[in-house]
């Protein structure tokens, strides 16, 4: 069989993949409701646009960020921090559209956590070549609740280490419509993404896009 063929061919959701205590895969979750969720992406990144922050050390992030919800992360020269206004308009972040409210409950469900009902949902976009690096998510003001994560255009390899920032590092491939719950033990796991690879998505083009949602009060 010729390789690579078959890469992009979208994977109907089955069933929860267990990869860590308290992390769980949901494979294609997302698939049934992408073009809601691209629609709402659209609306809320037309009012608060997507942008590279800088680092507290004063680095310039490769991937571009927007937030929605009552709560929207941010980093400046000062640190990182949730607020719930813009910087950039002043104005509070476009509310939570009810398909990502919806998608985020019923996959935190499917993973074992009931009511999760999510105050920010941080959007991360990713061209070829922009990286997240190895971090804990430790701004979120309630711990007991998961990060759920959608994946959204080309594929990426995400990087799921342990509590130590020296624990080499699990690989998995995230495609479009892959949904990732991360709570309990897992929630402070360290975790990034690799440089993204040159592609180019049947419904995304040259990107990809990602939804964390979290309750960061
Ligand atoms: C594992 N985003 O925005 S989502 C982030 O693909 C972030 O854009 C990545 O890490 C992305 O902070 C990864 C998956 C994820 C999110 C939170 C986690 C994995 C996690 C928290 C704990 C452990
Ligand atoms: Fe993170």
């Amino acid at each position: 069989m010729t390789p690579g063929l078959f890469d992009e061919a979208p994977t109907p959701y089955a069933a929860p993949e267990a990869i860590a205590s308290g992390a769980v895969l949901l494979r294609g979750f997302a698939l049934d409701v992408d073009e809601a969720l691209l629609q709402a992406i659209q609306k809320v990144t037309a009012t608060a646009p997507l942008r590279h922050l800088v680092t507290p050390g004063g680095y310039t992030m490769s991937v571009a960020m927007s937030n929605c919800g009552t709560l929207g992360w941010v980093s400046d020269r000062s640190g990182y921090r949730y607020d719930a206004k813009d910087p950039l308009s002043g104005k509070p972040w476009p509310a939570m559209p009810a398909c990502f409210a919806d998608l985020a409950l019923r996959a935190a469900a499917e993973a074992g956590f009931d009511n999760f009902h999510p105050d920010a949902c941080l959007i991360n976009r990713y061209e070829p070549g922009a990286r997240l690096s190895l971090h804990q998510d430790k701004d979120e003001g309630n711990m007991a609740a998961p990060i759920v994560s959608v994946s959204l255009g080309l594929p990426a390899v995400f990087l799921f280490g342990g509590l130590n920032r020296n624990d080499r590092p699990a690989r998995y491939r995230l495609v479009h419509g892959d949904v990732a719950v991360w709570g309990g033990p897992s929630r402070l796991a360290y975790h990034g993404v690799a440089p993204l690879a040159e592609g180019e998505h049947a419904r995304l083009g040259r990107q990809r896009i990602n939804l964390t949602f979290r309750c960061a009060r």
